[in-house]
């Protein structure tokens, strides 16, 4: 199959679903609206909504009214962007390759641009139109998924151990624990959002549970390497800031060319946590793929 074509296809749809999640920049406050839209029409990739997508595609559902359940992953990943680009955490001035959100629109507006998509995901997601398609139960389950997945025990505790350790000499499983919260537990979430959706069983549960953190793993691997190897124009922020910032990474600890053998093992142990699946689950496994050999 060709991964890039799905991509591209499902990026529209997710971008066409986005569109209509987030209210318009004309409706009053138009300020906040129009810095949502800023940041969360950016450019991204949308990888998080296409893995829920293709999980539940890879278990045979029709995933037409999972879109706006996808959408809020997107929603989040990117509160979380412009919080992170802020100058009280890593004070970064591009992102997706124009200024970060705080440059254009001051950094009260960032803050709040993000609070607003974080909440717009819990607003979407108990949406009573929701209950129409999905019974309440798996709803319930799946809000579940994804707050932990951002909170504390995820990625906003990921991004504290991060914090806290720059400039510091980090052992790995602190490394670890940075990279599988920080990154990992929303990639993982997304694929298990896909998995509730569909109904999966307890088998394929597991299974898709193994591959999104197999993914989340080699995602993370990959930033760390495109970090030092990108181009500022592909990655659409600054290279080397990890360095610069005094933060420790994969290839700090293991150097570059065993930090994409890494990443190729995680990356076949994820194809492999497919084993039971059919030719459905080809865009999972050509996405664990990609997502090494991306550029950005
Ligand atoms: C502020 C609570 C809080 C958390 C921030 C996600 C995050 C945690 C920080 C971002 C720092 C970073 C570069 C992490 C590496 C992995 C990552 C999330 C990369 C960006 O995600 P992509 O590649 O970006 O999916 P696009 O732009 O395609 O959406």
């Amino acid at each position: 199959m060709d991964i890039k074509s799905y991509l591209s296809r499902k990026k529209d749809i997710v971008d066409k679903t986005l569109e209509k999640l987030v209210p318009p920049a004309k409706i009053f406050p138009s300020s906040i609206h129009e810095a949502m839209r800023y940041s969360l029409f950016a450019g991204g990739k949308r990888v998080r909504p296409i893995l829920a997508i293709a999980a539940a595609e890879a278990l045979g559902a029709k995933t037409a009214d999972l879109l706006p359940l996808a959408g809020t992953l997107e929603l989040i990943h990117t509160y979380s962007l412009i919080h992170d680009d802020l100058p009280a955490m890593d004070n970064d001035d591009f992102r997706r390759g124009r200024p970060t959100c705080h440059k254009v629109y001051g950094e009260a507006i960032a803050i709040l641009a993000g609070d607003g998509l974080l909440n717009m995901a819990f607003e979407v997601l108990s949406d009573p139109r929701r209950r129409k398609s999905v019974p309440a139960n798996r709803l319930i389950a799946i809000i579940r998924e994804i707050s932990t997945a951002s909170g504390v025990s995820g990625m906003v505790g990921g991004q504290v151990v991060d914090m806290e350790s720059e400039g510091k000499d980090i052992d790995f499983p602190t490394l670890e624990y940075i990279h599988t919260h920080k990154t990992g537990t929303l990639i993982r979430a997304s694929v298990r959002v896909g998995a509730l959706y569909a109904r999966a069983g307890k088998r394929h549960f597991t299974a898709l549970t193994h591959y999104g953190e197999m993914v989340g793993l080699a995602f993370q691997i990959a930033d760390d390497i495109l970090d030092i190897t990108g181009k500022q124009e592909e990655i659409g922020k600054d290279v080397g800031s990890d360095i610069k910032k005094g933060k420790k990474t994969f290839p700090s600890f293991y150097g570059l060319e065993e930090s994409r053998r890494r990443a190729v093992e995680v990356v076949d142990k994820a194809i492999i946590a497919l084993k039971d699946f059919d030719r459905k689950a080809n865009p999972l496994r050509e996405l664990a793929k990609y997502i090494i050999n991306r550029v950005h």
